[in-house]
């Protein structure tokens, strides 16, 4: 097997590109940002390669019509059992038909990099702080606590925050993380207060802010969670969990991007079959595709998304044999 690495702007060029150098058989191995975080760095693999390898060959010809049409056909199905609203499946069908990939996978992830932005946490800014937000129960605290471990396992100092202050157990809650993780959890009860802390931490430690679950239908809700959005000035990231109703996810999705979310973070997603819901949510809120749980343990389990392991997310049955394996090589 003889490996080669493509340097693009967008996955869908570097996808190109690995089909015009090695042709329809190369198999995607890794995805990775570029340097600086720009663009895509692709490496691909093709089997039993000539020693030619490195002279480009010449591009594999157009794969028959029906055959195209099958990969279309398929990835039409596999979206509507998602749940992916029609015209949204429509755009991504388009999207593919237009790359002309036979690859199921590899037409789905440029189809994937063009409708939507992927922007992992680890490629978020250092200096800012991380403040998710969300409607009760979806995976927020655990979301935050995830992160913080990936932080100092990195050996990287972390600060941890909550505005979860009313609830009984709020509080409580982050605290037994924070004790696993050898961190202090600061309890916050006004942007006032979060203004003052924020602006007496170092700089290049990483801050999670944790936040009440709050109802987006409600006006006094989400009033409440606006001054700590404003105070906090850093990246705010919806949290959601898979498996919801597609519309409902639209709307709630919509409801706090105008309360200043830029970023998804899908949880639960071990416990899901249907991942229509968060496509639908990302598009209605205009949300990055940040990171993705799939499971209820601390450590690990918070996995950067990249259109390549979303597609193999919403493909399991090409991507695997036995039922636990789709989860693991979406990432591997
Ligand atoms: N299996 C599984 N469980 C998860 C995942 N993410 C969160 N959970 C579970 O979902 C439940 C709710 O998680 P929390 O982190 O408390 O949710 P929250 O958004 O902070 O909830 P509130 O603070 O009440 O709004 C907990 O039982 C978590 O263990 C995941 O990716 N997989
Ligand atoms: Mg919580």
């Amino acid at each position: 097997m003889r490996l080669k690495t493509f340097n693009a702007r967008t996955m869908s060029e570097a996808m190109k590109m690995v089909r015009d150098h090695l042709g329809e058989d190369a198999i995607i191995v890794s995805t990775q940002r570029g340097e600086g975080g720009k663009g895509v760095r692709l490496t691909a693999a093709l089997d039993g390669a000539d020693p030619e390898f490195d002279a480009a060959p010449e591009p594999s010809p157009l794969k028959p019509p029906a055959k195209k049409r099958d990969t279309i056909e398929y990835l039409s199905d596999a979206l509507s059992r998602h749940g992916v609203a029609p015209n949204l499946a429509e755009r991504m069908l388009r999207s593919a038909t237009t790359l002309g990939i036979d690859d199921p996978i590899l037409a789905l992830a440029g189809a994937l990099d063009d409708v939507f932005s992927f922007q992992p946490i680890n490629d978020l800014k250092p200096t800012k702080p991380i403040i998710l937000i969300g409607p009760p129960g979806q995976g927020k605290t655990l979301t935050v606590a995830k992160i913080a471990a990936r932080a100092a396992i990195a050996r990287r100092p972390v600060h941890l925050l909550t505005t979860d202050t009313e609830r009984a157990g709020g509080f409580e809650q982050l605290q037994v993380f924070g004790k696993v993780l050898k961190v202090e959890v600061g309890r916050i009860d006004t942007s006032q207060r979060l203004k003052e802390t924020l602006s007496g931490y170092r700089k290049d430690a990483l801050t999670v802010i944790d936040t009440a679950g709050r109802n987006p239908f409600s006006p006094d809700d989400m009033g409440i969670l606006r001054p700590f959005v404003q105070a906090a000035q850093g990246d705010t990231c919806l949290v959601m969990a898979a498996g919801t109703d597609p519309l409902e996810a639209a709307e709630v999705a919509r409801a706090f991007a105008e309360f200043g979310a830029s970023r998804l973070i899908i949880t639960r997603l071990d416990l899901a079959r249907r991942l229509g819901s968060l496509l639908v949510a990302a598009e209605a809120g205009r949300l990055k595709l940040a990171d993705a749980s799939v499971t209820s343990a601390v450590v690990d389990g918070l996995n950067p998304l990249n259109p390549v392991a979303m597609a193999r997310l919403l493909l399991p049955d090409l991507v695997a044999e036995e039922a636990a394996a789709p989860l693991k090589r979406a990432y591997s």
